[in-house]
């Protein structure tokens, strides 16, 4: 990006900066130089400074502090016009008034419908039909085997399953999904030039308001539609309201599970000890999952926070202005939450299940019990199916997208044996 304060190389922004790669190179190396930069550690993203946080405790304390807000307003880099459109995160920022870019009274009125519809209780509803689709992909597994017996395990089970299921509870159509894997594909991919990639968010943005649209005319039994309906004496969102909150859905629902589910698979193949005592019966599928949440997060850093007061953590001042980064892979490697051994894939942790991958305080991830649902049916499913599902290349040859703000890989070449 091209704009005065960015002309400066990282190291004159302080040496304490730790510059967030855009190839994603190095994700273990830089996740442990976040943690050694500091519980607050200032940070680069594309030539834009902002602070994050790399611990537990405080990351928790931050995210219930009502002086930091979502509204990109309070932003000083966006009001003085250094941070515009041009800047490829953006996206991750500006995204439409929904239950992600508000706070207050007018995010509960915005989320309240969605909690309720995502509750275990609720979940429970959907859980044949997550089958169904995972038995599916699981039979298109086997079909797409080529010549050498490699198959992506992205592409044909691990992508396809969380778009089916948020389009299912969306109400998006079959014929749309893969349309927008592709999108957000691009989306999150900082190869993508940005006009491009605005060019695509406008493209989304008539296909989501066509679609709320249709909804308002023919009401069904999907939340978008829930959505749009106004609560018994309550306000009804407005058009733009449900737009922004379908968009938020499907796209955190799509892709966040994605790296879920594969690192889940990934850990356990690079450590054959504990799925045997898994596949054994000896320790639950829910430790596989809540294990791999805290030690390869599928959001690495969410953006962003904006403080609306000086903010102080330990010796150092978020000021008025300044942007905050939650750094949930550093927080889900934090030694004084997780111990010494942090760093360390281990299902039987007695920490396990105290992460924070999910968010806290009035922000906490609405999907988080849908995630578990879908993940605590796919991987018995997979390795029940495919008891030798071994990887097709050594684990050091899986690569990472240009994704700035996911963990997400390019493809999971896989033998099912
Ligand atoms: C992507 C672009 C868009 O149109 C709307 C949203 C809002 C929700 C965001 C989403 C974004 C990016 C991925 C997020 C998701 C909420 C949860 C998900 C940040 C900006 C996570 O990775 C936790």
């Amino acid at each position: 990006m091209n704009c005065p304060h960015t002309a400066a190389a990282p190291a004159d922004r302080g040496a304490g900066t730790v510059v967030i790669d855009p190839m994603v190179q190095d994700l273990d190396g830089e996740t442990a130089r976040l943690r050694d930069a500091g519980v607050l550690a200032r940070i680069d993203l594309l030539g834009v400074p902002a602070w994050t946080v790399t611990r537990h405790a405080e990351a928790r304390q931050l995210l219930l502090d009502p002086r930091l807000v979502k509204d990109i307003d309070a932003w000083g880099l966006w009001q003085s016009g250094v941070v515009t459109r041009a800047w490829p995160l953006i996206g991750m920022i500006d995204a439409g008034r929904s239950m992600f870019t508000v706070d207050g009274a007018e995010h509960r009125r915005l989320r309240t419908k969605t909690s309720q519809a995502l509750t275990p209780r609720r979940l429970e509803a959907i859980r044949p039909e997550i089958e169904r689709f995972t038995q599916e992909l699981l039979d298109a597994l086997d079909a797409a085997q080529g010549d050498d017996g490699v198959v992506d395990l992205k592409a044909v089970f691990a992508q396809p399953l969380p778009m089916r299921v948020v389009g299912m509870l969306m109400g998006v159509d079959e014929s749309q999904h893969a349309m927008l894997t592709r999108q957000y594909k691009a989306f999150f991919s900082m190869l993508t030039p940005q006009d491009e990639r605005l060019a695509l968010l406008a493209e989304l943005d008539v296909f989501y308001t066509d679609l709320v649209r249709e909804k308002t005319a023919r009401p069904t039994d999907d939340l978008t539609s829930a959505l749009i309906l106004a609560e018994e004496g309550g306000e009804p969102l407005t058009e733009e309201e449900v737009v922004g909150n379908l968009k938020a859905m499907v796209a955190a629902g799509h892709e966040t599970t994605i790296g879920l589910v594969l690192n889940a698979v990934r850990a356990l193949l690079s450590h054959p000890d504990q799925l045997r005592t898994v596949l054994a019966g000896e320790v639950g599928w829910d430790a596989v999952i809540e294990e791999t949440l805290r030690w390869d997060t599928p959001t690495t850093h969410l953006l962003m926070r904006f403080a609306t007061e000086d903010i102080t953590v330990g010796d150092e001042v978020i000021r008025k202005g300044e942007g905050l980064v939650v750094s949930y892979r550093a927080i889900g490697r934090d030694i004084e939450q997780h111990g010494a051994d942090a760093d360390a894939f281990d299902i039987t942790r007695p920490t396990r299940n105290r992460h924070m991958t999910f968010g806290h305080g009035p922000h906490i991830c609405p999907g988080a019990a849908l995630s578990r649902v879908e993940a605590g049916i796919a991987l018995p499913a997979l390795f029940t199916r495919f008891p030798g599902l071994r990887l097709a290349v050594p684990d050091e040859e899986i690569t990472r997208l240009p994704v700035m703000t996911q963990n997400d890989m390019t493809a999971f070449p896989v033998l099912l044996g």
